[in-house]
């Protein structure tokens, strides 16, 4: 009898089409719990060195006003530049190139330097998702621009360049890889069945609940059943909604509320600030592509201990992705911690 706790398989991502390796006969040994507790921590609420602290100086000579909630600007080292030459270069068939345009801005979350999202109070948190929605709705408006891309790199791990708590937008003037493949798949399944793909994906979620973290009215976070990174989540509106800009007050605070409880939980698991790329997609600009299903993607490196991280390397680079942990098993790992910050 073929069993997914056990037997080596391939899992499929419907939102990419591609397959992952799982190998759950390798963690047939218990989980071995260790935390290796690294040197607390220690931060200072405000860092006269730091670039993102109220008052202090970036790079260039720009100053940062004395903020009080969320503060955006303009990324003084952008990958995208809004005016660049137009054009595209074909040397042969096979090699292509076109100009790439666009915006790259830069958000903190709080004047406080010594935060985490999972540290932030809710009501905190609601104004960073305002920001988002603000961003979103009038970066996704300027013409030029096809994709707005909001991510947070959290922990020197995942290559953050500073602890205050911020996160990036790309606004490009083409679609993401990313964005392309998962636009493919939605368009087809909302074609075919008359609903988003991942809408009836988080019918049947809710209705198992064998992978599900926590939820409240608005939103549900989740061990995808095609997770690649050891502690990898979903989270996804329960309304079909497509973008930031279609959530209601509401739906707004449910979002703030999931945030702060799925990182205070992953932040638990190994009693560190927990390390991750996490990141919305959302609907591309110009005509509304109903589609679309807003949700944010989480991937931590991290696998079994505060150091011990997760490589993507060897077959994964050469083949195909492969986790030894089940969804299933990292999920129940998940729900079983506390909601409650061991800081606090
Ligand atoms: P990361 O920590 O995710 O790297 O984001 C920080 C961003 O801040 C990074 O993209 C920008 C970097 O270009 N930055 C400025 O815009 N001004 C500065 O003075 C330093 C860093
Ligand atoms: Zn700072």
């Amino acid at each position: 009898m073929f069993d997914l706790t056990e037997h080596p398989h391939r899992r499929y991502n419907p939102l990419t089409r591609e397959w992952v390796l799982v190998s759950p006969h390798r963690t047939k040994r218990p989980w071995q719990g260790q935390v290796e507790k690294l040197p607390p921590e220690t931060r200072l609420q405000y860092d006269p060195k730091c670039y993102l602290c109220p008052g202090n100086e970036r790079a260039g000579g720009h100053h940062n006003p004395a903020y009080a909630q969320t503060f955006v600007f303009e990324n003084d080292f952008a990958a995208l530049l809004p005016a660049t030459t137009a054009g595209e270069a074909q040397p042969h068939d096979l090699l292509k190139a076109e100009a790439v345009s666009g915006i790259c801005r830069v958000i903190c979350f709080s004047p406080r330097h010594d935060l985490t999202v999972a540290e932030m109070e809710t009501a905190d948190l609601r104004a960073v998702v305002d920001t988002w929605a603000e961003q979103y709705q009038e970066l996704n408006a300027t013409p030029g621009i096809a994709y707005v891309e909001i991510f947070e790199n959290r922990g020197a791990m995942m290559g953050c360049s500073n602890p205050h708590p911020h996160c990036q937008i790309w606004a490009s003037s083409l679609l993401p890889n990313e964005i392309e493949k998962e636009q493919a798949a939605q368009e087809d399944y909302f074609r075919a069945h008359g609903r988003t793909l991942l809408g009836d994906y988080l019918e049947h979620e809710l209705k198992s609940g064998e992978r599900l973290v926590c939820a409240n009215g608005h939103f549900a976070a989740l061990v995808p059943w095609w997770a690649v990174w050891p502690f990898e989540t979903m989270v996804i509106s329960r309304r079909h909604v497509t973008g930031l800009d279609d959530l209601t007050a509401d739906e707004r605070d449910g979002l703030a509320d999931i945030l702060k409880r799925l990182t205070t939980r992953y932040d638990n698991l190994f009693e560190i600030s927990f390390p991750y790329s996490g990141g919305f997609h959302q609907r591309p600009s110009g005509p509304r592509n109903e589609a679309w299903h807003l949700h944010m993607h989480f991937y931590p490196p991290l696998l079994r201990s505060a150091t011990v991280r997760k490589f993507l390397v060897g077959y994964e680079m050469l083949a195909m992705p492969q986790r030894d942990i089940t969804p299933e098993w990292a999920a129940a790992r998940l729900r079983e911690l506390s909601e409650r910050h061991f800081r606090a």
